[in-house]
């Protein structure tokens, strides 16, 4: 592109700036010596006139020596080489010594009375202007005044030489000019004509191509981002990537300092008993979802520092760079004590607000020492993130129902930050909520958020029935808003998902293998009918149940006997509470007691397998089994039912799936039952061991088709552009707030 702009634009500047000179050259060549002759001719009239006087009785005496004075003094200018004195018919009267050297008074002959004319000699040129003189009583005489021409053709070549630089040298810069000048319109031309045709800013002054880059790379450059840009928009809809979520955060929020805070953090480091530290992923379906969204937007995620190794492997700000094995977010850890522990986690947030949420039937227990903690650790908690925040207007995405109150601790320390809280499990109906002793404090701090994200609609519907009760506001239900002391806070439902691909997907054996490996590994045979259970060891999640449904099955189908096997994973959870600790408990008893009436030799009914095991191998035995039962309770949405399904790119298998969960608002093509209907779920099992495999598959098509356009991508994708369109809308009211003279000074 540069030579092009050299070839066409620089080089017929130089060519016509060449046949300037050349014609031109002989022009400004006479023009000089017309200048310089004129002047001559002036200044020989001026010698002439001061001759006038004197000369005449000179020539008359014919008094030589005297006229040679005369002439010496007069012909002091150096250019005046001398004069001549001549008759009309060429005869010499007087003739200084320099002018007789150039002319002599024949060659004079032919030039008029005051006349003059340049005359070539061998020591140059000369300008010989010629006066006629007719004394009084005195013949005729003509005085020839000689000038030397030689300086006017030295003066005439430096004059030239200037002329050709100063030709050249503008040429020169008019070109560059010029080029400047293309290259400028070029460049804004391209940026107008790609932003009028995407209808989008894509060269923002951070992004611009360089400048020296060429105009037609520049060009390709916009190009290709704009291409890039409609193909991730599209995916938008379709196909959510870890790219398209950060265009979002790029474009749409631009790239602000991104936190997280959760209780539960993605690595956690233990001391194994050899003294050896150790990571592990945690069983945590909200781990599970947020930990690729930070990969993709990076940021800092803070969390409780809840591993017996944790303060070994941080730095002195209590922070580490993860995941382990590629970088590309930062981890802060905060330290409770036990008693905050204690109070916060387990007493208000798993013994208080988790029963209260999920009916389950567990009986929720409030104790004002839990909600002090519960307090106190959510301000220890804003300290930090505030802190870690750093920025004036950062986003904030809190996880969960551990920091209901946080968004109100956050607002005052950041007024211009955008808060998100997303709630991962249900939202009960106002008459549950209400007996929760500190529902206003809750529900008015949690308003103070700018977006508040539930799984379902229903969820949503709930939560603002719960407000509409409890709390003194204008509620906008079509909208679903919520203004509260001239602060509105967003309630939306945005279901949370997994990342698409699986990340295990790309090296994970294939289906067959996996169903070898893991029947080995538990000792079941291959003729057996493999049921799979993948859970957080809780009481949400109906793993009792789904053990009677299965003793239902055997019971009234003796057939199956030594057909069919549950392997139901359990990780432990919250072990410390009562109610967990008698779910252990009356889980392994209902399975002992189940194997015992049922099982044989060589064949269990339940392999009950209640450790935490690494995420890889999850994914393993997704792939192996043959159906995979979800019968929670109660579920906000429930992974591991989406989890299975990403698991099976042999699309095969079959989900049972609760309707109680938010899951079975998407996951359409499982067996979905009541998990509190013990017959339904032995009905579903029976199902998912006789369904012919076109039918299995076209189910598990369907499924994958919604997994993978509804993953956790799209999930915080659709979050985040909400949090976009608000910071917009707040940045336009405060310009629109400002008085005039700050408006001026903020555009
Ligand atoms: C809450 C809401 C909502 C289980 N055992 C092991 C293991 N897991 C993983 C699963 C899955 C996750 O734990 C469980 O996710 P869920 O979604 O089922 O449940 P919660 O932990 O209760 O999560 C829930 C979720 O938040 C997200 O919003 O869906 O409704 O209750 O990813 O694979 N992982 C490993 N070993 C195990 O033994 N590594």
């Amino acid at each position: 592109m540069f030579r092009s702009i050299i070839l066409r634009s620089v080089l017929p500047l130089l060519v016509a700036a060449g046949v300037v000179a050349y014609f031109g050259l002989p022009y400004i060549d006479r023009l000089l010596r017309d200048w310089f002759s004129t002047d001559m001719q002036v200044r020989a009239r001026l010698v002439m006139t001061s001759l006038e006087d004197a000369l005449p009785p000179l020539v008359e005496r014919d008094d030589l020596a005297a006229l040679g004075n005369f002439a010496n003094k007069v012909t002091l200018d150096q250019r005046l080489l001398g004069l001549l004195i001549c008759r009309p018919d060429g005869q010499l009267l007087f003739e200084t010594a320099r002018a007789s050297a150039a002319v002599s008074c024949a060659d004079t002959l032919p030039i008029a009375d005051g006349r003059s004319a340049v005359l070539h000699s061998g020591s140059g040129s000369v300008l010989v202007s010629m006066f006629g003189q007719t004394p009084r009583g005195q013949p005729p005489y003509r005085v020839g005044i000689v000038y030397d021409m030689s300086f006017a053709d030295r003066r005439q070549n430096t004059a030239r030489d200037y002329v050709i630089a100063f030709a050249g040298l503008s040429a020169m810069l008019l070109a560059l000019m010029l080029v400047l000048a293309a290259w400028l319109l070029l460049r804004r031309w391209a940026n107008i004509l790609i932003r009028d045709i995407s209808g989008r800013r894509f060269l923002d002054d951070a992004q611009s191509p360089p400048l020296w880059m060429p105009v037609l790379r520049q060009v390709r450059k916009v190009l290709h981002e704009m291409e890039e840009s409609q193909r991730l928009e599209m995916d938008y809809r379709e196909n959510w990537t870890p790219q398209a979520l950060q265009l979002v955060v790029r474009e749409q929020l631009h790239s602000p300092k991104m936190v997280v805070v959760s209780n539960r953090e993605p690595y956690i480091h233990d001391f194994a008993s050899d003294g050896r530290i150790t990571m592990q992923v945690p069983a945590s379906g909200m781990v599970t979802a947020l930990e690729p969204v930070m990969r993709a937007c990076s940021g800092t995620w803070v969390a409780h520092g809840s591993g017996s190794a944790d303060r070994e492997v941080v730095d002195r700000h209590d922070r580490l760079r993860v995941p382990p094995e590629d970088p590309s977010y930062t981890l802060r850890r905060v330290w409770l004590t036990d008693e905050e522990e204690e109070g916060f986690y387990y007493g208000l947030s798993n013994e208080g607000l988790w029963p209260l949420c999920h009916l389950a039937y567990v009986r929720p227990s409030f104790r004002e020492e839990d909600w002090d903690a519960y307090r106190a650790v959510n301000r220890k908690f804003a300290e930090v993130v505030v802190r870690e925040a750093g920025a004036n207007d950062p986003v904030i995405l809190i996880q969960d129902y551990h920091f209901a109150i946080l968004p109100g601790q956050l607002r005052p320390r950041r007024p211009k930050a955008t808060v998100l809280l997303f709630w991962h499990i249900p939202w009960p109906n106002a008459e549950t909520f209400g007996v929760c002793p500190w529902k206003s404090e809750m529900l008015s701090h949690m308003l103070m958020a700018d977006v508040l994200g539930f799984h379902t609609l229903y969820h949503c519907q709930n939560f603002l029935s719960t407000v509409d009760r409890f709390i003194e506001c204008q509620i906008d239900q079509e909208r679903m808003t919520v203004a509260l002391q001239g602060h509105v806070c967003h309630v939306n439902a945005y279901p949370i998902s997994i990342e698409w691909p699986p990340r295990w997907a790309a090296t994970a054996p294939d289906v067959g293998q996996c169903r070898r490996s893991v029947r080995r590994r538990f000792g079941i045979r291959e003729h057996v009918t493999l049921g799979l259970g993948v859970e957080r060891w809780d009481f949400t999640k109906g793993v009792i149940e789904r053990f009677h449904a299965l003793e239902l099955l055997l019971d009234q189908r003796s057939q199956l006997r030594g057909q069919v096997t549950l392997l139901q994973i359990a990780a432990p959870s919250r072990s410390k509470l009562p109610a967990y600790k008698a779910l252990q408990e009356g889980t392994l008893a209902e399975a002992e007691r189940i194997n015992v009436r049922f099982g044989t030799a060589d064949w269990q009914p339940i392999v009950l397998v209640g450790q935490h095991q690494p995420p890889e191998q999850v994914f393993e035995l997704y792939r192996a089994a043959d159906f995979c039962i979800v019968n929670s309770l109660h579920d906000g949405m429930n992974l591991v039912a989406k989890e299975f399904v990403a698991a099976r790119d042999d699309e095969d298998g079959v989900l049972i799936l609760s309707t109680f969960t938010g899951a079975s608002r998407e996951l359409l093509e499982a067996l979905l039952i009541n998990p509190f209907d013990v017959t339904e779920t032995a009905d579903a099992m029976l199902r998912a061991m006789q369904m012919p495999r076109e039918q299995r598959q076209e189910r598990m098509r369907l499924m994958r088709r919604s997994v993978k356009e509804n993953n956790v991508y799209r999930w915080a994708g659709r979050m985040l552009m909400d949090a976009a369109r608000i910071r917009q809308r707040q940045a336009l009211q405060n310009v629109e707030a400002a008085p005039l003279s700050q408006r001026r000074r903020m555009s």
